[in-house]
């Protein structure tokens, strides 16, 4: 097969199905369902298929096509940039216009003492870096024991070695003998399956002690720093009660640790805030971001450092051992400007607070009435529904029904990008989506419901 496969979707398949790894993906059983869709280009809050499909993209890519698919100031940004100067680096006393003014624009939209940038590739090389800053922040500090982060089960903070130690995945957990040394983690605050029964605040306050059970087991002088998302996002939107996040502040702030806010998914409007941290009132030492911040154009994170964490390394740390070829990329830096400048100009994450998020999860709430929904849960523009056999008793179809994948499948075959996480589904539409689309959201969701009802029908 050449390179050049017939621009046809027969064509792209075989050499997708050829060549092409996936990520996270069982090829065995892609090549059984016929294959890949090859989507081939996209518009607003649509995706097109090679087929002529038009889709409406429920997860803004992969939680971060923000601004959508038609920002033609993001290509401009791009091009303009790649013609001015396409790399250069960020090592040797050196930097570039695109980053210096990058950090300085984020340093204003973060919380008043975050006043450091550590530009990387990903949200996975974010948290890889945030490792290293906890670990050496502690080191000069003179408290070397102080080693271990707590994390929480089925937190997703990415797929290098440190990020998947850091998540909470069993799964990849297994295949690759993780998690690393030091790292730990604590029951998340899952209240649709671990808390039943208890009102929201009990459970917030009941989960979010399990960090300080851990301190006191492990010895507060040896825990390093948390690290928690604000709101679990691949976990399956995991909203915690109001109680959990200033519980966990408290007992920071008690036992002098270090709090990480993985905000890959929450920063730049996705809760109606510049940060999900801000929406939960909490104060973290350091915030990882990616994603959302070149609204999935170029890829690019980071680590925002606050001055507590920064200070120390800068000023007793000498050189800090750590970097990436393309930490602070000048083209995806001018993206990112051009990307938080339309949100900021554009009043976007204010749209979102005061108009599209109170719309959307009104709309969201009534796929509760619907028979095989057990829960249906939204925050800002994320949102899950939990589908179950018998929703008085929260009871889950068997597992060999697979009903959330059956679902996701009924989905894109109806229009629609809905994600399963197990038979939780969930959707984190791009932010500027119109209340019609909002509409059409819902109706399709309840219509593929139905649907996948009707199929798992002898589950019943
Ligand atoms: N932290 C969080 C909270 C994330 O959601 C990462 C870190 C890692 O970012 P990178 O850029 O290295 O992928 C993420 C990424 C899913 C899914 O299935 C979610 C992510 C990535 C891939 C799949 O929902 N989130």
């Amino acid at each position: 097969m050449t390179d050049s496969a017939s621009n046809t979707t027969a064509g792209w398949k075989e050499g997708d199905r050829r060549h092409h790894w996936h990520p996270f993906t069982d090829h065995k059983d892609l090549s059984e369902k016929g294959g890949s869709r090859i989507i081939t280009w996209a518009e607003g809050v649509y995706s097109y298929d090679s087929d002529g499909n038009k889709i409406l993209d429920g997860m803004a890519g992969l939680w971060c096509v923000n601004l959508g698919y038609s920002r033609q100031e993001l290509v401009d940004a791009a091009a303009a940039q790649m013609q001015e100067l396409p790399y250069y680096n960020n090592f040797f006393q050196c930097a570039h216009p695109p980053s210096i003014e990058l950090s300085q624009l984020l340093s204003n939209l973060s919380p008043g003492n975050f006043n450091q940038v550590f530009f990387t590739g990903s949200g996975s090389e974010a948290n890889d870096t945030q490792i290293r800053l906890v670990r050496r922040y502690w080191d000069l500090m003179g408290q070397p024991d102080r080693m271990t982060i707590i994390a929480r089960k089925n937190a997703y903070h990415g797929s290098t070695l440190g990020g998947a130690s850091l998540g909470g995945m069993d799964a990849m957990h297994k295949q690759m003998r993780l998690p690393v040394p030091g790292i730990v983690h604590i029951e998340q605050p899952y209240q649709f399956e671990l808390g039943p029964g208890l009102s929201a605040e009990e459970f917030g306050l009941q989960q979010a002690r399990l960090l300080e059970e851990k301190i006191l087991e492990i010895g507060a002088d040896k825990v390093a720093a948390f690290i928690g998302e604000p709101v679990q996002g691949a976990g399956g939107v995991i909203i915690p009660p109001e109680s959990y996040w200033p519980e966990i502040q408290r007992i920071c702030d008690e036992y002098g640790i270090l709090l990480i806010a993985d905000e890959v998914i929450t920063a730049f409007g996705r809760l109606g805030e510049w940060f999900g941290s801000s929406y939960f009132g909490i104060r973290p030492d350091l915030i990882s971001f990616a994603k959302g911040v070149t609204s999935g154009y170029l890829p690019l994170g980071g680590a925002l450092v606050s001055d507590r964490v920064a200070e120390v390394i800068i000023a007793k740390g000498g050189e800090f051992a750590h970097g990436y070829t393309y930490s602070g990329h000048p083209a995806a830096c001018a993206v990112a400007l051009a990307s938080l400048r339309i949100m900021r100009d554009e009043g976007i994450v204010e749209r979102v607070k005061d108009h599209t998020a109170p719309y959307f999860n009104k709309r969201w709430a009534s796929l509760a009435e619907h028979p095989i929904v057990g829960e249906a849960r939204s925050l800002g523009l994320v949102a899950a529904i939990e589908i179950v056999r018998d929703k008085g008793k929260r009871e889950r179809f068997h597992k060999s029904l697979a009903a959330g994948p059956r679902c996701r499948d009924i989905c894109v075959d109806n229009g629609l990008v809905m994600r399963a996480v197990g038979d939780t589904m969930i959707v984190s539409p791009p932010l500027i989506i119109e209340d019609s689309q909002i509409d059409e959201l819902v109706e399709k969701a309840w219509k593929c419901l139905d649907l996948t009802a009707r199929s798992l029908g002898e589950g019943r």
